[in-house]
């Protein structure tokens, strides 16, 4: 990472989910000393910001298929303004979820500064329905298909926004639950994919350094969106979508200290910290602790 300035921008927003308590994610890994790391790590916390979203225990009983449109899109303009805004400060933008549909709104602020940004997509799920293909109608399972505008809603509606995403510099880690549509669309648009098969098969670091390359290719950032349900749910207990068999404590923290040691990383967003299905607060801890990785923290 080469800012030395971190802006925390957090976002409650669960209405995109499955269920709701993603939206008590933010509180959760600040609680669980999310700025004492940061301060540790020498950075500078240049803003912490708070994104107004509209509330789950006041929200309207959704009767439509596609599950609290009009309240995602309203967050995603909220979260593109801020992100962007922490971009031309010179900060190193780190959100925090929320559930994973505000990463239609971090996508399109960084897109407004960087022309061909590289997505590395550390999660279980591919995130790439469409309102029409969507089995369950719940956003934060469509956010990559909205910034690779395949969606109706995508980012071409927020205004002020720039490119799509380009297939070719995006890539998942840790894939292990895939609609039938969301596989061909891997395949129809060749996303490169490193599944859980593949990091059993070739080893996190070879994952992660192959990773890098396809999301670094002529790119001139690359942006670490991480969904906490990328991790196995005895790692990580306190999400909407737990799914067996994902990543262990070393393999995420290593995945996250490589990636710090090659300075490519240009911002980040943590999602899906969910406190009601946590115990003992250890699902944001955890957070925490692959945050300030990411940042840079070694063992020695
Ligand atoms: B998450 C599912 N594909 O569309 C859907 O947690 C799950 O942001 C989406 O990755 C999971 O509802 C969304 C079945
Ligand atoms: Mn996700
Ligand atoms: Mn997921
Ligand atoms: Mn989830």
């Amino acid at each position: 990472m080469e800012q030395r300035q971190v802006a925390i921008i957090k976002v409650p927003f669960g209405l995109g989910g499955a269920r709701g308590g993603a939206e008590l994610g933010p509180d959760e890994l600040i609680t669980a000393g999310l700025k004492r790391e940061i301060a540790r790590l020498g950075l500078v916390l240049s803003e912490e910001v708070r994104v107004e979203c509209p509330s789950v225990s006041d929200a309207p009983i959704e009767r439509n298929r596609v599950k609290y449109l009009d309240e995602v899109r309203q967050v995603s303009e909220r979260v593109c303004t801020e992100v962007s805004r922490a971009v031309a400060d010179g900060s190193f933008p780190l959100v925090l979820g929320g559930d994973h549909s505000v990463a239609i709104g971090t996508l399109a602020g960084l897109t407004s500064h960087y022309s061909n940004l590289g997505v590395i997509w550390f999660d279980a799920h591919a995130d790439l329905n469409t309102e029409e293909r969507s089995l369950s109608g719940n956003m934060h399972g469509m956010s990559l298909a909205a910034a690779l505008g395949h969606s109706a809603f995508n980012l071409s509606h927020i205004p002020g926004v720039g490119p799509f995403i380009n297939p070719s510099n995006l890539v998942y880690v840790g894939l292990r639950d895939l609609d039938e549509y969301e596989k061909e669309q891997i395949r129809a648009h060749g996303i490169k994919s490193f599944t859980m098969h593949d990091i059993d098969r070739m080893g996190i670091q070879c994952v992660v350094e192959q990773a890098l390359a396809v999301a670094g290719k002529g790119s001139d950032g690359i942006h670490l969106s991480f969904d906490m349900d990328c991790l196995d749910p005895r790692e990580a207990p306190g999400v909407g979508t737990p799914v067996p068999g994902g990543l262990n404590y070393r393999e995420a923290h290593f995945a996250l200290e490589l990636l710090a040691s090659t300075n490519r990383i240009t911002s980040m967003e943590l999602v899906e910290v969910n406190p009601l299905f946590d115990h003992n607060r250890h699902t944001a801890r955890l957070g925490v602790e692959l945050i300030a990785s990411l940042l840079g923290k070694r063992i020695l």
